[in-house]
């Protein structure tokens, strides 16, 4: 893959040399202004890190170096199929360039070259109880594979501090080739007595592991397509996005750095939401006694939630102001494929009622639904009903934007992330202060 890498490198010079003149001419221009609540409310909004792989806008919602996901749609190679490739993204997030269809098979074709899961990674996930949450199962899983890291590696061996980007680079292209047949061999031990599917070398990244999944309908492979590549990147704050970054800012390799990424994908407040959305929708009709409750049955059981403390899962976002463009991207597919299916159409049901009761509460500052709103109801329906794997799924993506953007971070010698933090009697203190 020698016309990426040096694409990267050469598209990253750029960056790093403007990046410096800017530093160097206007580094001590106020970007922003920070008040208590931030400081204390997880940071909202305060503009502190550099991200290049995309951006997230409240109203318009993400951009992948400028392209909305309808035109990630149009724009991306799709190889004969119906949705784009998320090769194509993981290029675009690199380079900044749509790439040629050739480009994007040759990037298939060199992941698929890299696929081999270390033995000890199998004998690890074995070593943990069958019902060990399949996220955990996936996070040791990364973190095993960092007895193969160039990187860590090469900076054992004295590597200079320029030439970082390549063992990383190389890092990252072996783990993201490594993830669906780590993923897979999870869910397949989990749910289908460990027997475990072959690759199809002949299939392009997402579209074999549909198949090691276990689902051979071109269908679910176009799902998988358009699922990984929406799900990969959301800007460098969401909270799996700054852990890997953080993590990675020790210079820890892209391995332990996923891992650290992963971690926080599984809060139910970020990626578990995708499988509590599910669990939330099957209690709730099991609970009303059937798949398809009236809109007043629907509305009782959201107020009661809300009234027992809960928050509803799919719903809200800290940045978007507006419907989620990822989770229309999944409602444009069902209406296309699962119209007249009875799970979507709940999910359906829920878009037209919970925003206008979360809206009553006078708190909620987005209350129209997230990612994680759709995805569980198209996933049952092509047969993948173990919603405690799907938080894997959004994992195998989420991949791809945290990686590129790790590229970025060693290719233009991001420092290590050191934020400085305040004690009750400094804010005391500081109150006091301003007051005299
Ligand atoms: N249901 C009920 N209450 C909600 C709510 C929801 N879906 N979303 C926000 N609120 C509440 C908050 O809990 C908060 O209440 P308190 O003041 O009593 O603490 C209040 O509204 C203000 O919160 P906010 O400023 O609107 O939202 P935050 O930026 O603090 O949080 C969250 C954003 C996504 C965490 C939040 O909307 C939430 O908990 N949503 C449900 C879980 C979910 O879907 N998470 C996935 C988000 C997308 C993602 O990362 N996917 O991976």
């Amino acid at each position: 893959m020698k016309e990426l890498k040096s694409l990267f490198q050469q598209k990253s010079k750029i960056v790093a040399n403007e990046l410096k003149s800017m530093l160097k001419e206007s580094g001590d221009l106020k970007v922003d202004e920070v008040v208590l609540k931030q400081v204390v409310g997880g940071m909202r909004g305060i503009k502190s890190m550099f991200s290049e792989t995309s951006h997230l806008d409240p109203i318009e919602g993400i951009k992948f170096r400028g392209y909305s996901i309808p035109q990630l749609r149009e724009k991306l190679p799709k190889l004969n199929h119906t949705e784009p490739l998320p090769e194509g993204l993981f290029w675009l997030m690199l380079t900044g360039e749509i790439p040629t269809e050739e480009q994007v098979k040759g990037l298939a074709d060199e992941w698929e070259s890299r696929a081999k899961v270390p033995q000890h990674t199998y004998d690890v996930i074995e070593a943990m109880p069958i019902d060990t949450h399949p996220m955990t199962q996936f996070s040791a899983a990364i973190t095993s594979m960092q007895t193969e890291s160039i990187f860590a590696r090469k900076y054992a061996e004295g590597i200079n501090k320029q030439d970082f980007w390549d063992p990383t680079f190389e890092d990252v292209m072996n783990l993201i080739a490594k993830l669906p047949g780590v993923a897979a061999y999870i869910y397949r031990r989990v749910y289908h007595n460990n027997d475990q599917i072959a690759p199809d070398t002949s299939l392009d990244w997402a579209a074999n592991f549909a198949h090691m999944l276990g689902n051979k309908d071109p269908e679910f492979q176009n799902l998988m397509r358009l699922y990984l590549t929406i799900h990969a990147d959301h800007e460098g704050g969401n909270a799996s996005a700054h852990a890997t970054h953080l993590v990675g800012s020790t210079l820890s390799d892209a391995y332990y750095s996923l891992a650290g990424g992963m971690n926080a994908l599984a809060g139910p407040l970020h990626g578990l939401a995708n499988q509590e959305v599910i669990k939330f929708i099957l209690e709730m009709l099991d609970e009303i006694g059937t798949d398809e409750p009236t809109d007043e049955q629907i509305s009782s059981f959201i107020k009661k939630t809300l009234d027992s403390g809960r928050v509803i899962p799919g719903y809200g976002h800290a940045v978007l102001r507006k419907p989620d463009p990822r989770f229309v991207a999944q409602k444009l597919f069902a209406e296309k494929h699962l119209q007249n299916d009875k799970l979507v159409k709940v999910v359906w049901q829920l878009y037209e009622i919970v925003p206008g009761i979360l809206e009553g509460l006078g708190k909620v500052k987005n209350p129209w639904p997230n990612v994680d709103a759709h995805s569980g109801a198209i996933l049952v329906h092509y047969g993948i009903k173990e919603y405690t794997y799907y938080t894997v799924l959004f994992g195998v993506s989420r991949a791809l934007g945290v990686l590129s953007n790790l590229c970025w971070s060693r290719a233009l010698g991001l420092p290590l992330e050191r934020p400085k933090s305040v004690t009750l009697d400094w804010i005391k203190n500081y109150i006091a202060d301003q007051q005299n």
